[in-house]
């Protein structure tokens, strides 16, 4: 075995290298890029090495710059992870040229692969069942639409280079051929720089069902049985599970069978993916070969016990594969969700900020356990937009799928993240939606589900502006606690700040809710017994605290009789709220004249109360400005908000320009005594 590994990654996967690699008692090398010099791999590793700017081709895709490094601290192998150079032929060739394990296949395999069209004629030599269609090297449109018209409608067009879903077009009728033929060939070749295509029958309700093949190089090639990754969002997976629903002990050995005449047909070394698509009656047809370690490998580890990047590396190192086929078994049921920092209701935009929080329930990580968290962020890191906003993996175990999903409803709804936006609510729904629930899988799930996956904005429960009021008034120490079943009573008269209003004792919250409409809460102390008022209606409430500090509050609340738990992050003017499996945000309403006050006292700078747009900047430096004068105004949670002088003074630097993003905390303005 080598002793000194480089990993040619970042964020989670370069973490998830790391893990293993030191267990195995290696040194471990980070390379990170001037965005990463503080991210969590490099601490995670032995060693670090910069090598360039936050772009990805500036860093992590500079071979010269990796190989170098490799040289620098005597690694002898380079893990590439997923991403980046991991199935990049030339990078493959260069490590074997330099003298340095690539971990992952031949460069011949790798290339192999590349092409779908070369691959499925390797292929269908192989053995390996593929789609009707025409692959083949005449390109000619009329002969092209004989094949369509000979497969059957629809068919489908494939660029040959192509991927992820780009350059393909369905095709109902042989009058609509041609045109598609063309279009599809001017979008491959402007993609791809290649227009060749291929011809297939079209599968309607299809599965991605993915097998997990490993070789050694001594020859021996074993599966460690399939993932199911049919759901997806435009070819982005969102859940995988192992094993597939469904799937018959012959099927699994068919198709086991067939992945391995794939790896063998390429001269395969290492850990490899075989695609199939699946119809519904179970028939599978081969799409292409993935030549990585991919994202979802740890619900094969969860149900299998092994650790894939172990093998990795053995292999890499020349031993034989750890275990023969026959010493494989499946245990229980595996589920992976990919949390990202992204924005479910715009599309999926990736949000960028600082994760003010970030706290998951208790989980074990990289290694095998009920509920396991592969990240690459911890709390107060930063998702910028250089790189995938993936904050984690959370996967989970059961011993049969209902008791993995129970577990990873639970998982989601006691994740707590704060200061940006999440996917965890949608995966929430995902997870507890009727057709997943019943392993109603196929590619077109998310669209099929849309109405119940994306409801319309509901109202903010009553229970969420509840905890929101009393959290605040905790955290302001207005009240140790409300209510009769309370450790202390409540005492507003001990606060002094005009709480008391014509006997009874009253605080009214305004809030603006994630849409920017205003909600307020009028919460009523009146002998001995509290209420909140939320648009003229009154519910009595009671609460205690479960556990406090200043920037978080833990409650239990009775509100209007039923009980409640929930956790309230308070982050300067804004609230997440969770409670019952979902969370809420709100702001309070004048927001930013607090955050100035801190600016204030932080000599002069001002921060940005919560990420967003610069709208426009009213000074520039050497402006003399009085306290309340108008400096910027910012945009954000869809709102403009202006930003106040927070003294007199000069402006000495303006930071930042109309139309960039800023995360919060960030300095905007500099001001200083004239
Ligand atoms: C198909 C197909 C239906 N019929 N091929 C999409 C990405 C590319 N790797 C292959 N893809 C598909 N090929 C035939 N003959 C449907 C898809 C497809 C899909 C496949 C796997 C996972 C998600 C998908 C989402 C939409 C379409």
């Amino acid at each position: 075995m080598f002793e000194t590994l480089l990993i040619a990654n970042r964020g989670e996967i370069a973490c998830r290298v790391a893990a293993t690699a030191r267990r195995m008692g290696l040194r471990t090398v980070a390379v990170y890029s001037d965005a990463d010099a503080h991210s969590r791999h490099v601490a995670a590793c032995d060693m670090a090495v910069h090598i360039g700017g936050a772009e990805p081709r500036d860093s992590y895709l500079r071979a010269e710059a990796i190989l170098a490094a490799a040289k620098q601290t005597g690694a002898q192998a380079i893990h590439p992870g997923y991403g980046f150079l991991s199935e990049n032929e030339a990078f493959a060739k260069a490590c074997a040229d330099a003298g340095i394990v690539f971990v992952g296949p031949p460069a011949s395999a790798i290339a192999a692969m590349g092409s779908k069209s070369a691959a499925k004629a390797l292929m269908e030599k192989a053995g390996v069942p593929l789609v009707p269609g025409y692959h083949g090297d005449n390109q000619d449109p009329d002969f092209l639409r004989q094949q369509a018209d000979a497969i059957g409608y629809p068919v489908l067009i494939k660029a040959s280079a192509g991927g992820g879903g780009k350059g393909m077009r369905v095709v109902n009728s042989s009058v609509e051929f041609d045109e598609a033929l063309a279009s599809c060939k001017r979008e491959a070749a402007s993609s791809f720089g290649n227009d060749h295509v291929l011809i297939e029958r079209y599968l309607l309700k299809p599965r991605h069902i993915e097998i997990q093949v490993f070789a050694d190089t001594l020859g021996n090639y074993v599966h460690l049985f399939e993932r199911d990754c049919s759901v997806q969002r435009r070819h982005q997976k969102v859940i995988e599970e192992a094993p597939a629903p469904g799937m018959t002990q012959e099927r699994r050995q068919a198709m086991g069978e067939a992945a391995i005449a794939a790896a063998r047909a390429v001269g395969y070394v290492g850990a490899g993916t075989v695609e199939f698509i699946a119809e519904p009656d179970g028939r599978f047809y081969f799409m292409e070969m993935n030549t990585r370690l991919q994202v979802e490998h740890p619900v094969t580890e969860m149900i299998t016990g092994q650790d894939l990047v172990e093998w990795q590396l053995r292999v890499a190192a020349g031993e034989a594969l750890p275990a023969a086929q026959e010493a494989l078994t499946l245990s229980g049921h595996s589920m992976e969700a990919r949390i990202y920092a992204e924005n479910p209701d715009k599309g999926f935009l990736p949000s960028i900020g600082t994760l003010a929080t970030l706290e998951f329930p208790p989980h074990v990580e990289f290694t095998l356990g009920d509920i396991r968290v592969d990240g690459g962020v911890r709390t107060g890191d930063t998702i910028t937009p250089h790189y995938d906003p993936m904050i984690a993996k959370l996967i989970v175990h059961g011993r049969d799928r209902d008791q993995a999903r129970a577990r990873m409803l639970q998982a989601l709804g006691d994740i707590r993240v704060a200061g940006l936006q999440t996917n965890i609510d949608f995966l929430h729904r995902l997870m507890a939606d009727d057709a997943f629930a019943q392993a109603d899988l196929d590619t077109g799930l998310i669209e099929r589900r849309h109405d119940a996956l994306f409801p319309p904005a509901a109202d903010l429960p009553d229970r969420a502006l509840a905890l929101a009021a009393a959290a605040l008034l905790q955290a302001q120490g207005y009240a140790s606690s409300g209510g009769t079943q309370a450790d202390t009573p409540a005492d507003p008269w001990s606060v002094a700040d005009g709480w008391r209003v014509s006997g009874l004792h009253q605080r009214v919250f305004n809030f603006l809710d994630a849409d920017g409409q205003p909600v307020d809460a009028q919460l009523q102390y009146d002998n001995g017994a509290w209420s909140l008022t939320r648009n003229g209606t009154t519910q009595a409430l009671e609460w205690s605290r479960l556990a406090s500090q200043p920037d978080r509050q833990q409650l239990r609340i009775r509100l209007a009789g039923s009980d409640h738990t929930g956790d309230v992050l308070i982050q300067s003017e804004t609230l997440t709220i969770y409670s019952g499996g979902d969370s809420h945000t709100l702001r309070l309403h004048d927001a930013v004249a607090h955050a100035q006050d801190e600016g204030s006292e932080a000599g002069g700078s001002l921060t940005a109360p919560m990420p967003g747009k610069i709208i426009s900047v009213a000074v520039k430096a050497g402006d003399p400005v009085k306290s309340g004068d108008v400096l910027l105004v910012m945009e954000a949670m869809k709102m403009e908000h202006t930003i106040f002088s927070p003294r007199d003074g000069v402006v000495e630097e303006v930071f930042y320009q109309p139309g960039d993003q800023v995360t919060d905390g960030t300095q905007l303005i500099a001001i200083v005594d004239n």
